[in-house]
């Protein structure tokens, strides 16, 4: 018999949400859970968040990059994790090799193995913003052959794109549960 913290007992998902510091996580976590965010903080440590929609969800926020002293912390949280969203500043091209360099090491821990990920490149309102298209080929996501992955262009601020983001979650979060229960 499985323990009851197994995978495929658990009725929770466990979201990871990473992005250099300012990509907008915060924002787009207020926005999913439709609070009206006045003005944000930057991210202390990090924040768990229960997600109301799409199914159970629990969902941890972590600031990735250079600047954070929590940089060695966070790679203890990620056993468990389902699904990865990454979130991108489209319009930060000057740190997008910081934000690629970033990803390309969270998905690399031995706990991130065959973990899905969704790419959310956020910001998409801003008229410079780099286009999707774009942001596909600098990232490079064609080398993640071993796993499913999604990029979708959002908007925390104004809310675009979000029902497709969550469309993408839950279909990479049934393919995970698919894989962990065989
Ligand atoms: P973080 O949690 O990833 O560190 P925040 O990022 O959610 O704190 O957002 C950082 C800044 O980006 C905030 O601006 C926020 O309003 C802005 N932002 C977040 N999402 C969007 C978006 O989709 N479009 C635009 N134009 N701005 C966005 P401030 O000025 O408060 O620092």
């Amino acid at each position: 018999m499985g323990s009851v913290n197994s995978r495929s007992h658990r009725a929770e998902a466990h979201v990871v949400m990473m992005g250099l510091d300012l990509a907008g996580k915060t924002t787009l976590l207020y926005k999913l859970k439709g609070y009206q965010l006045v003005k944000t903080l930057p991210t202390v440590g990090f924040n768990v968040e229960p997600l109301e929609a799409p199914g159970h969800m629990s969902l941890t926020l972590w600031d990735v990059g250079g600047q954070t002293q929590l940089r060695a912390s966070w790679k203890d949280y990620l056993e468990g994790t389902d699904i990865l969203v990454y979130v991108l500043d489209s319009t930060d091209k000057a740190r997008l090799p910081e934000a690629v360099a970033e990803l390309t090491e969270v998905l690399a821990h031995p706990s991130m193995a065959r973990v899905p990920f969704l790419v959310l490149a956020n910001k998409q309102e801003v008229p410079d913003a780099l286009p999707l298209v774009e942001i596909r080929d600098r990232l490079g996501l064609e080398r993640f052959r071993d796993r499913r992955w999604e990029l979708r262009a959002c908007s925390a601020l104004t809310g675009a794109g979000l029902p497709e983001a969550m469309q993408s979650l839950r279909s990479l979060l049934r393919s995970r549960r698919h894989c962990v229960s065989r």
